[in-house]
């Protein structure tokens, strides 16, 4: 059986996505409040007012992980509960919300997996610059430190940022994100700062004392050509530079490829604007694992846009697509697996994030019924499977995501719950069938 026994089957969220509370206890005001009421930046207006109650609804949460018999629950903790201004004055109302839950995951027997930020930055900071000014940097390592030192005795697995490609394009470049910029050199500059955070972040963490495991969740894309011609084949490189290396090789290999280095000089920015003396050495403090979030292959062909390649929409008709067009490419995670161990260092692995958006309905006899999702899931772990057998070191699988929630820019349209979540009726929590086969997956480790 190729999933080890003490294998970490788990589902994951965030705090902005599924807690609201908005206002309450103290909490700061996050970029994504004040994009998500900017008019036009979501889908139908919606914000993370309300979300899914988590704040409120935590108890009953937890006890519906138990019943689905979860081994590990990965969730964010909002930096502007903890900090409301950004800086070092610490609300004591909004850690006791994660000190109750973690004690709570812990008398259920599930092992907390705490991400230090998930895209809710205080809004405070951001109005001296966010992630573009070094200095949050260090207000980032302040944050983790003080988690480490009031929650790291009982959560043994800490995620330092994640996906910042998504943070870094998405937020900076493309202006879809908060905080909506489009400007190329301060992606770059929010790339390395969101790397360099990180490290000051592990160093902070081995300082502690804490022996616990540290790491990164990093979105990287399983990349193919096209065609089978140079330029696409070329096209790949390009677009695996922009996705994936630039983040991997300097947290593994502690450089910057020069080859993407290239291509932003020639669109007139400098990748290495930002870095200072010694900062690729921090980037480079050994971690414990890398977590990995994964939901469909890119097909890239070469092209004469901005990067010289551009990514090719989803168009094979032999290839089932989710509700939101995505393809359904389980072979790129074992693809992906694969080439990590080929191309890095050896380090232990988690799936971080893996899942499917659908529009569920709830049928007429109160059921939710997710053929599709399980078909997704089981194709996933088989992948994993194969990797594993492959000598791949894959720790645990965090399926995203326990509950439907405010899919960012989004907003509450997509569906990639296992428990779907009736907003309108009281917010009630009805787990779907991919659930109930999700909990037999974790009985017979695997064998689902
Ligand atoms: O909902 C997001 C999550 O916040 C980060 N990774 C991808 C998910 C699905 O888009």
């Amino acid at each position: 059986m190729p999933f080890p026994p003490d294998f970490l089957w788990g589902a994951a969220t965030s705090s902005y996505q599924i807690e609201g509370a908005v206002n309450e206890d103290g909490r700061g005001q996050s970029i994504w409040d004040t994009f998500s009421h900017t008019l036009g930046k979501v889908e139908h207006g919606d914000t993370g007012d309300v979300a899914d109650d988590h704040y409120h609804r935590w108890a009953d949460d937890v006890a519906l992980m138990a019943d689905l018999g979860l081994r590990a629950y990965r969730f964010s903790i909002a930096w502007p509960r903890l900090f409301p201004e950004g800086g070092t004055t610490l609300n004591e109302r909004g850690l006791a919300f994660y000190d109750r839950l973690v004690d709570r995951l812990l008398e259920r027997g599930i092992r907390p997996a705490a991400t230090l930020f998930h895209w809710d930055l205080p809004q405070a900071l951001q109005d001296r610059g966010g992630w573009v000014n070094r200095d949050t940097v260090e207000a980032f390592a302040h944050h983790a430190n003080t988690c480490f030192e009031k929650l790291g005795d009982r959560v043994p697995i800490w995620i330092t940022q994640n996906e910042p490609w998504v943070i870094a394009v998405l937020g900076y470049l493309r202006g879809i994100h908060a905080p909506g910029h489009e400007n190329l050199q301060e992606m770059l500059d929010v790339s390395h700062h969101l790397l360099l955070s990180h490290g000051r972040a592990v160093q902070a963490y081995r300082s502690s004392g804490r022996n616990g495991q540290i790491g990164i969740t990093l979105n990287l894309f399983a990349t193919y050509p096209k065609t089978d011609t140079d330029a696409d084949r070329a096209a790949v490189i390009g677009s695996d530079g922009y996705t994936n290396r630039r983040f991997l090789d300097p947290l593994f290999l502690g450089t910057y490829p020069d080859d993407t280095r290239a291509v932003f000089a020639a669109a007139g920015a400098d990748a290495l604007a930002a870095v200072r003396d010694g900062d690729l050495a921090t980037i480079a403090t050994p971690s414990d694992f890398l977590g990995v979030n994964y939901y469909n292959r890119r097909v890239v062909s070469a092209s004469d846009e901005e990067f010289g390649w551009k990514v090719e929409p989803a168009a094979d008709p032999g290839i089932n697509t989710s509700d939101l067009g995505w393809e359904i490419t389980p072979w790129g995670l074992y693809d992906l697996l694969t080439r990590l161990k080929r191309d890095y260092p050896p380090l232990p692995l988690y799936v971080t994030e893996n899942g499917i958006s659908l529009d569920d309905r709830i049928g007429p006899d109160g059921a939710v019924d997710d053929p599709r999702r399980i078909e997704y899931l089981r194709a996933h772990f088989e992948a994993t499977e194969r990797a594993i057998a492959d000598g791949v070191d894959l720790r645990g699988y965090f399926v995203w995501s326990l509950l439907d929630n405010f899919e960012w820019a989004m907003g509450y349209g997509p569906r990639f719950g296992l428990v779907y979540v009736d907003y309108a009726n009281d917010q009630r929590r009805i787990p779907k069938a991919s659930a109930h086969w999700y909990a037999d997956v974790i009985r017979s480790n695997g064998r689902g």
